[in-house]
């Protein structure tokens, strides 16, 4: 985001310098015309690159290296499991062996080697959704945390896998990329979401912002029809019978101060916004301590 919006400057900034030099140029007689000094410095616009991950029972389907930048990643669940990607950057220096040692020395050792960079949130068997995040190279995994009903989570079952991010080929500071137009802004915060205010079905755009200090996400549930927040709590503290909402996706965790686009098709009922990331402080899922927002959408 800060690169897309410092590029912007830099063109303007560009184009005002060379609106000076031809005006000075021009200034002691009138000049044969010439191009438009913006024309001269325009961008070329590119879409971001897609990729497709595909989740199963217990693994990705995804490449192994993917060109960075602006990227639309798109998740298939094609597991009988409820799925997500988390996708994460590791730190400077760390290598996927030494995440995956960290790892099993538990989640105080290996959070602080990464940063979280977004993903497609929890899907059903089928479910289809799409992200716009930005990465930059780097090492990285994908990752989920989502427990299977032994408890067990994916990521110790297989769902953690390597992706290495590599600069863009056509080179990021020729281009600008087009960034998906918006159609509402979600703020994540510690410990409360701010959703727009009237969500009407169909496809859309939410940009979604961490204004937090910590890792937040915003998973989305759709009620059953005529269930409650209530049934979702006490299903979800003692599952018996058939979940009472679908899992349509959200927005995996991101760092404090990151943005990414979280693409939705809504059909109208009831929804419920969800963060699941343990605080560190209290040990308690966020949704515990106030992450949880229903909304209607008409
Ligand atoms: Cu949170």
């Amino acid at each position: 985001m800060f690169a897309h919006t410092f590029k912007q400057h830099t063109v303007m900034a560009a184009a005002t310098l060379l609106a000076a030099f031809a005006l000075t140029a021009c200034s002691p007689a009138a000049a044969q015309p010439s191009t438009p000094p913006a024309a001269a410095v325009e961008a070329a616009v590119v879409t971001p690159t897609v990729v497709q991950i595909v989740t199963k029972d217990h693994l990705f389907e995804a490449p192994a290296e993917i060109e960075g930048g602006w990227v639309t990643v798109k998740s298939r669940n094609e597991g009988a499991e409820p799925h997500h990607v988390q996708l994460a950057q590791l730190n400077d220096g760390v290598t996927f062996e030494a995440f995956v040692e960290a790892l099993q020395q538990g989640p105080e050792v290996a959070f602080p080697l990464m940063s979280l960079a977004g993903g497609p949130g929890p899907l059903d068997t089928g479910g289809e959704a799409v992200v716009t995040v930005e990465l930059a190279p780097g090492n990285y995994v994908l990752a989920d945390f989502l427990p299977s009903a032994d408890g067990v989570p994916h990521i110790a079952k297989g769902m953690l896998a390597p992706l290495t991010v590599v600069a863009p080929a056509n080179g990021a500071d020729d281009v600008t990329v087009a960034l998906p137009e918006v159609a509402g802004e979600v703020k994540l915060m510690s410990f409360s979401f701010v959703l727009p205010q009237e969500i009407q079905a169909g496809e859309q755009v939410w940009k979604v912002t961490n204004e937090g200090d910590q890792w937040h996400e915003i998973s989305l549930i759709k009620l059953a029809e005529g269930k409650t927040m209530m049934d979702v709590t006490h299903w979800m503290h003692a599952p018996d019978g058939p979940p009472p909402f679908t899992n349509v996706g959200g927005m995996q965790g991101l760092d404090p101060g990151e943005s990414a686009y979280l693409h939705l098709d809504l059909t109208p009922g009831e929804y419920v916004g969800l963060c699941h990331i343990p605080d560190p402080a209290s040990g308690k899922e966020h949704a515990e301590l106030g992450m949880v927002m229903p909304f209607t959408v008409k």
